[in-house]
């Protein structure tokens, strides 16, 4: 029976994983946790608790109350604020994380934390992009997901701990918003296209970057914390990708539901510079090798979903 704590519970992440654990492992099984409550169902539908991850004692004592067998450490600032505000980035990224991993350790707990595309950068190749290349990235929350990396992968070799990680690339959800995220645009073409049939795009045309339906980030995470440890070459971090989408292309699928959706552009130079740095297409094979993942919502397949769940919402 797992015992499993989460952390950044109630983020876009967090609160549809928290349900899925739920359901899958039962509702006392899993402690949510974050620096805030609110009436999601994350919060509401099992245990809770108050967790700031930089208070190393807090992540220790809640791991430790909860007899957690597994930690999930999803509590982090994503990119456009990171860039915003780096030294609190630096803090939050890496202090979280490095109590996260010292809790898992003390206890003895599988561990998996999330890593994005966002830690490849200058130099890495766009296309294809290999589960094993070069990774220089200009961007604070680039340098934190690459250090999270390699942090995991030492906590691995030094300590035998069970580390696992994915990088995901853009998330698309229509429960928990992101926020602060560079590939937010797309969840907000979605809300806008339900809302007023229109959307103005900081990110500019012909910007391509991978993306996921949340339901298969969600199976992504279950899939590799249960593959079994002897397939796994690789552990910090797998490449995971469903599409690579520019804005236009997610504006063309959606006119196929809303043909009057009009899409302009005012573009952002931070957020277009972090997109500038990441892949375009990145190569998800070592994932589907070693623990057997493929994604099962394309563009279109994703458009009908996210639309049908917003309107559902609206009514
Ligand atoms: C962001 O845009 O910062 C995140 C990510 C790709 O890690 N969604």
């Amino acid at each position: 029976m797992k015992r499993i704590l989460v952390t950044g519970a109630l983020g876009q992440i967090g609160s549809e994983l928290v349900v899925k654990l739920r359901e899958l492992y039962g509702e006392e099984a899993v402690l949510a946790t974050d620096i805030r409550s609110n009436s999601s169902e994350a919060a509401q539908s099992g245990p809770f608790r108050l967790l700031d991850v930089t208070a190393a004692d807090a992540v220790f004592e809640a791991a430790k109350d909860h007899r957690a067998d597994t930690i999930i450490h999803l509590a982090a600032l994503l990119s456009a604020t990171a860039e915003a505000r780096p030294l609190l980035a630096w803090q939050l990224n890496m202090g979280g994380l490095v109590n996260a991993l010292e809790a898992a350790r003390a206890l003895g707990c599988q561990f998996f934390t999330p890593s994005s595309i966002a830690a490849f950068g200058a130099g890495t190749p766009k296309v294809g992009t290999p589960q094993d290349t070069l990774q220089r990235p200009l961007t604070m929350y680039g340098v934190n997901k690459v250090s999270g990396e390699l942090l995991c992968d030492y906590y691995f070799a030094k300590y035998g701990l069970d580390t696992r990680g994915i990088r995901f690339p853009g998330l698309i959800s229509h429960s928990a918003p992101p926020g602060g995220g560079t590939t937010d645009y797309a969840v907000d073409m979605y809300v806008e296209a339900v809302r007023q049939g229109a959307y103005t795009s900081y990110i500019a045309k012909g910007t391509f970057l991978d993306m996921m339906y949340m339901p298969d980030a969600i199976r992504a995470v279950v899939q590799l914390m249960e593959a079994d440890a002897s397939r796994l070459k690789h552990r910090n971090a797998f490449n995971v990708t469903a599409m690579s989408v520019d804005p236009e292309a997610i504006a063309a699928s959606i006119r196929r539901h809303i043909p009057h959706f009009e899409l302009d552009y005012d573009v952002d130079p931070v957020r277009q510079s972090i997109a500038d740095e990441w892949p375009d297409a990145i190569d998800a094979t070592a994932a589907a090798e070693e623990w057997g993942f493929r994604a099962e919502y394309d563009l279109e397949r994703m458009t009908a979903d996210m639309l049908a769940k917003l309107e559902e919402k609206r009514r």
